[in-house]
C-alpha cells in the first residue's frame, strides 16, 4: 500500500508539472468586468479596441495591420519566465469570410507597426490547425520556425467561429504546451501540442509578457484573462513528499488500528 501511495503522489507530481494546475503567484489577471480595458493593456494598431459587456473586443482592419494588446503593466517585464496563461476567446470571421484565427503572444519583446512583425512567439490557431511561431523581424513579417527550422501548424483544433473556448499555454524553461478546451470549465482536451524549446539559442530565449490579437479585419473577444507563476519544480516537490509523508502515515494508523 505504501508504494501505491507513493506512486500516486509521485504521479501528482508529474501532472502538476506538465499541466501546471498549480495555484502560484498571479502575475496578471482582467475579466474586464470593470468596463475598461486601458488601465490594463496598451493597444497597437487595429482599428477599434473595446470592452462590450465585460469582454474585451479587438477589431483588427481588412488587408492592414494587426490588432494587438499587450499587458500594460507588465510591459516588456523580462521577469515572466515560467508561467501558465489561462483565457477565453471566441474567434470572429475575417473581413474576407469563412476564416478566423486568434493568437496569444508570449514572450512579448517588441511589437511593431504592420503584419506579424515584432519579436515575441504566437500560440495560434486557424480553425481547424493550431501552431507555435516566433516572431522574430522588426522589418518584415518573418516567421522563422522556433528552433531555426520552419515552424506552423503542430496539432489540428477544429474550432468554429463565434464560439467561446478556454486556451491555456504553459511556458516552461524547456517546453511550451498549448491546449484548447470547452468553456464548460470542467476539462481541456490533449495538449494541441508540447514543443521541446531546448534548441533556442539564447539569441532568441526571449522572455516578457502576453498580449492579445485579432487580424484579418475580424474582431476577436477575449475573456478571463490569468496568468500565475510556476512554482519552482523544488517548491513542487517538497510539497508533495509532505503530501506523500501524510498519506504514508494515514495508512500506517490504518494500519495500527486494524
Ligand atoms: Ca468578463
Amino acid at each position: 500500500m505504501h508504494v501505491n501511495r507513493w506512486i500516486i503522489a509521485l504521479a501528482v507530481v508529474v501532472l502538476v508539472l506538465r499541466v501546471g494546475r498549480v495555484e502560484g503567484t498571479i502575475l496578471f489577471e482582467d475579466d474586464f468586468n470593470d468596463g475598461t480595458y486601458a488601465d490594463m493593456w496598451l493597444t497597437y494598431n487595429g482599428s477599434s479596441f473595446g470592452v462590450e459587456d465585460g469582454v474585451f473586443a479587438l477589431e483588427s482592419g481588412f488587408g492592414t495591420d494587426d490588432a494587438r494588446a499587450v499587458v500594460k503593466s507588465h510591459l516588456w517585464n523580462t521577469d515572466w519566465k515560467e508561467y501558465v496563461v489561462d483565457f477565453d476567446f471566441k474567434i470572429g470571421e475575417y473581413a474576407s469570410g469563412g476564416k478566423g484565427h486568434f493568437a496569444l503572444l508570449f514572450n512579448v519583446q517588441a511589437i511593431n507597426d504592420g503584419y506579424n512583425r515584432g519579436q515575441y512567439y504566437q500560440f495560434y490557431s486557424w480553425l481547424d490547425a493550431v501552431g507555435l511561431h516566433r516572431m522574430e523581424s522588426l522589418a518584415c513579417s518573418s516567421t522563422t520556425g522556433l528552433a531555426g527550422a520552419s515552424y506552423s501548424a503542430v496539432g489540428r483544433s477544429n474550432l468554429s467561429l463565434d464560439t467561446w473556448y478556454h486556451g491555456r499555454l504553459v511556458v516552461l524553461r524547456d517546453s511550451i504546451t498549448g491546449y484548447v478546451g470547452h468553456l464548460d470549465g470542467t476539462h481541456l482536451d490533449a495538449p494541441l501540442f508540447t514543443f521541446d524549446t531546448s534548441g533556442i539559442s539564447a539569441e532568441y530565449a526571449y522572455n516578457g509578457p502576453i498580449a492579445l490579437k485579432a487580424i484579418g479585419g475580424a474582431t476577436n473577444r477575449y475573456d478571463n484573462v490569468h496568468v500565475t507563476v510556476i512554482p519552482e519544480p523544488s517548491a513542487l516537490i517538497m510539497w508533495s513528499l509532505f503530501g506523500a509523508l501524510c498519506i504514508s502515515a494515514g495508512c500506517w494508523r490504518r494500519r495500527r488500528a486494524a
